[in-house]
């Protein structure tokens, strides 16, 4: 998916020009008879990862990744989603502060798009950014369901006013296939910044004490890997020009798995993390992305060459992660150079010396997992409560136009994506360090550390929180907070 300005021109005569709409809070159903601008179609499909590999699995439109949606901020769309399968989905539009029957969270009361049926929602586009949209269905112990599958795609939301300050735009969207069952699996040590708690690992230590399985709950391995659908060296290069500035929008659309990337000799300038401009812009060496995150980057093309842009971890980047980048009147076998350890540190891109806010209330998390609790699924309790999907019971009230203080404890050795639903946060404290200026709707929680997230309570309506590793959320990892 490479665009030049040009291209960018002529798309920007395709977005329709909406009628003005009386009033912002419009409800979903009344878009049920409106035309649709965007229609997204869900069904089996093929996916074409190199001339040897081809894996069938859900999709949108047909296509891996789904069509990148171009949206204006402010500007209300109607989309119209088709299902052309034989069980109910959900189209979630991850990172858009929306109405809970538009989210595209059942947890939230968001209707099923019904198997063989149709569902038009309406929603006006915010905030401006990288965002995407991905099925929420719960997966369970079934690797054809959920985020197992292929049904995730783009979205942008171009701001008021942009900035521009690059020649060509590329949306790269990392993701896995062919997925399986194992047990054990590690996880990539030194990703994050800070250092292990004592106590965290006591209590971890604790729970696997008191846990009747000994053996570890299962984890989920892939055979193959891929960026926008296509391996390693089977897809396009991305062709560039000697000092051309590129500006990628990367998102980890994997299920579980935290992913990295790096392009020798070249250095990433972050100008936005989850589609939110960050306050400080720093040149990185390698990106880590926890899943559902993503990463705006300006890379300036100065060292012409063929290259691997690829995962750090050699098994994942020669089973398809990475994609060639080409410079204009180079060939050759595109190289590959390990760069050195780097520790992802969020708050490099905060705001210089700067204190967050005081919250008006805090609210303590703590994680714990239950080795192979159910059935040989690890299960996940957030204060000793598994969330569940029967009662659907909230466990926290929150109050309109209040500032929250969210305090995450991790007891266990996984790194865990956090996601809010429906409302963006503010880092506040992690690593051990306070921080603030940083605003995602992701962020990735270290073995054995804490975290501070603050957000205000801007959004009403049932708000989801989940770990967005579909393991996790599905077992456990998640909680509802209701309006008062
Ligand atoms: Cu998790």
């Amino acid at each position: 998916m490479m665009f030049n300005r040009r291209s960018l021109l002529k798309g920007a005569g395709l977005i329709p020009l909406m009628d003005s709409v009386p009033s912002l809070a419009r409800a979903a159903d009344e878009a049920a008879t409106g035309k649709a601008d965007y229609t997204l179609r869900i069904g089996t499909g093929l996916v074409e990862l190199s001339s040897e590999h081809i894996a069938s699995t859900t999709l949108y439109n047909g296509q891996f990744p789904g069509p990148l949606l171009r949206f204006k901020e402010g500007q209300r769309v109607v989309v119209g989603i088709h299902n052309d399968t034989d069980t109910p989905e959900l189209v979630h539009w991850h990172g858009q502060r929306i109405p809970c029957d538009v989210d595209g969270a059942a947890e939230e009361g968001t209707p099923f798009v019904p198997a063989h049926g149709m569902r038009r929602v309406a929603f006006v586009p915010k905030p401006s950014g990288f965002r995407f949209y991905h099925t929420h269905i719960v997966a369970g112990g079934d690797l054809t369901r959920g985020t197992y599958t292929g049904p995730v795609g783009p979205a942008y939301i171009e701001p008021q006013h942009n900035p521009g300050a690059y020649d060509r735009e590329a949306f790269l969207v990392m993701k896995e296939f062919a997925p399986s069952f194992s047990r054990g699996g590690d996880m990539a040590m030194d990703v994050l910044a800070g250092a292990p708690l004592e106590v965290l690992q006591q209590m971890g230590q604790a729970a696997g004490v008191e846990a009747k399985q000994k053996a570890k709950g299962f984890e989920v391995g892939y055979d193959l890997f891929a960026i926008n659908g296509r391996m390693l060296g089977h897809g396009d290069p991305i062709r560039v020009k000697h000092g051309e500035r590129v500006l990628f929008h990367i998102l980890n659309a994997s299920a579980t798995e935290i992913r990295s990337l790096a392009l020798p000799w070249h250095f990433f300038r972050i100008v936005a993390l989850d589609g939110n401009p960050v306050p400080t812009q720093v040149d990185v060496p390698v990106l880590w992305l926890g899943t559902a995150e993503r990463v705006s980057a300006l890379v300036t093309m100065t060292h012409p060459g063929v290259w691997v842009l690829g995962d750090l971890a050699d098994d994942d980047r020669r089973h398809g992660m990475g994609v060639v980048v080409e410079y204009a009147g180079q060939n050759g076998k595109p190289q590959w150079v390990k760069p050195k350890p780097f520790r992802w540190d969020y708050t490099r891109f905060a705001r210089a010396n700067a204190a967050p806010a005081q919250p008006e209330e805090t609210i303590e998390i703590t994680i714990v997992k239950h080795n192979a609790a159910l059935n040989g699924f690890n299960q996940w309790t957030l204060n000793g409560t598994a969330f569940s999907m029967q009662s659907m019971k909230p466990m926290y009230t929150v109050h309109e136009g209040r500032r929250y203080r969210l305090k995450f404890r991790n007891a266990s050795d996984d790194i865990h994506p956090l996601h809010l639903h429906r409302h963006s946060f503010e880092l506040t404290r992690i690593g051990g360090k306070a921080t603030a200026g940083v605003i995602k709707d992701v962020v990735m929680l270290g073995g054995f550390q804490e975290l501070d997230v603050d957000f205000v309570a801007d959004n009403p309506g049932m708000t989801l929180f989940h770990c967005h590793q579909q393991l996790h959320m599905d077992f456990g990892f998640m909680a509802l907070f209701k309006y008062a």
